[in-house]
């Protein structure tokens, strides 16, 4: 953590997935939080620039998990597969690599992780409910069983050996909202930084679950028992606005409109 001899808050801090939609935003974004950013993905990262580690590696892989995880003060896990899949490979990426991750945090004295979960750990609710963080799961596809997972195994390792975890369960966190949908559920980019801020500066976090979304005008999700990480959006999906108009005339029989996980209920399974 904070050292004399540096002026930046992390000497190190590690961002999975860094190749990824969110990677790349969150690559240009993090700087200003640790003398050196450690960016790992299965490829695609190209040259590290001032103040980069490049180090890829299959989350799969237990032994270059462990060695990524060297020397690292922070997480920033983004890494894995991100949509419905089959579960073979969701079991690798998402269900094994957390393993690894937190295996090799565990034995690397990593004090905090900051994961991005999924609104689709509990996208079985239906958009008539706000739920909070304490209500049970209800994962809406393999994808989200392995966020379940995620939330699961990082609370163990936070019971067991103090390691403190962060899981966002992140709405849509796009340039901007693609459906009528994700009018609810927008997470822009500056408040995903913001909240990653909060998850990694607020002095005692615990196991904290918190849903991310912008401020909009409609939602799913009561954050009150993450209040104690101060993430205030700033942002709104307001101004997409008029890209849906129809939003109140959604049909009713629909599972992809009745509820919150839209059309991940009924992609899978994919065998
Ligand atoms: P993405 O699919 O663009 O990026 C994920 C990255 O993980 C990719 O670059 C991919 O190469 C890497 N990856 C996949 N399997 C891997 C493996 N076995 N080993 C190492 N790396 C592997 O996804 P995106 O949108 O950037 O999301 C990032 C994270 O945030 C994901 O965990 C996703 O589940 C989560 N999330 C994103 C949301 C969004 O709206 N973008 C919403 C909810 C959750
Ligand atoms: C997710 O978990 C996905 O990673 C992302 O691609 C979006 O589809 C998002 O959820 C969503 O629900 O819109």
């Amino acid at each position: 953590m904070t050292d004399a001899a540096t002026t930046k808050p992390f000497h190190r801090l590690l961002l999975t997935g860094a190749a990824g939609g969110l990677g790349k935003v969150l690559r240009e974004r993090i700087k200003p939080w640790a003398e050196i950013v450690r960016l790992s993905d299965l490829g695609g990262l190209g040259d590290a620039a001032e103040g980069e580690e490049i180090m890829c590696c299959d989350l799969a892989d237990n032994a270059a998990m462990l060695a990524l995880l060297e020397g690292v003060d922070a997480v920033l896990h983004f890494g894995g597969i991100s949509v419905e899949d089959r579960f073979e490979p969701i079991m690798q990426a998402n269900i094994l690599g957390l393993y690894n991750l937190y295996e090799a945090v565990h034995k690397a004295g990593v004090k905090r992780v900051v994961y991005a979960s999924s609104n689709h750990a509990t996208g079985f609710y239906k958009n008539t409910e706000v739920i909070d963080a304490d209500m049970p799961l209800r994962p809406d596809g393999f994808y989200g069983l392995s966020k379940c997972f995620g939330e699961a195994l990082s609370r163990y390792y936070y019971d067991r050996f103090g390691i403190e975890t962060v899981c966002i369960r992140i709405g849509s966190s796009f340039p901007e909202p693609k459906s009528a949908r994700m009018m609810t559920t927008y997470l822009s980019y500056d408040d995903l930084v913001e909240l990653l801020r909060c998850s990694l500066f607020t002095p005692r976090v615990g196991h904290t679950i918190v849903f991310g979304t912008s401020s909009n005008d409609t939602t799913w999700y009561d954050n009150r028992k993450a209040g104690h990480l101060g993430f205030k959006p700033k942002d709104s999906s307001r101004p997409f606005k008029h890209l849906f108009p129809d939003t109140a005339e959604r049909p009713g029989d629909d599972p992809a409109t009745i509820y919150q996980g839209g059309p991940f209920v009924t992609a899978g399974p994919m065998y």
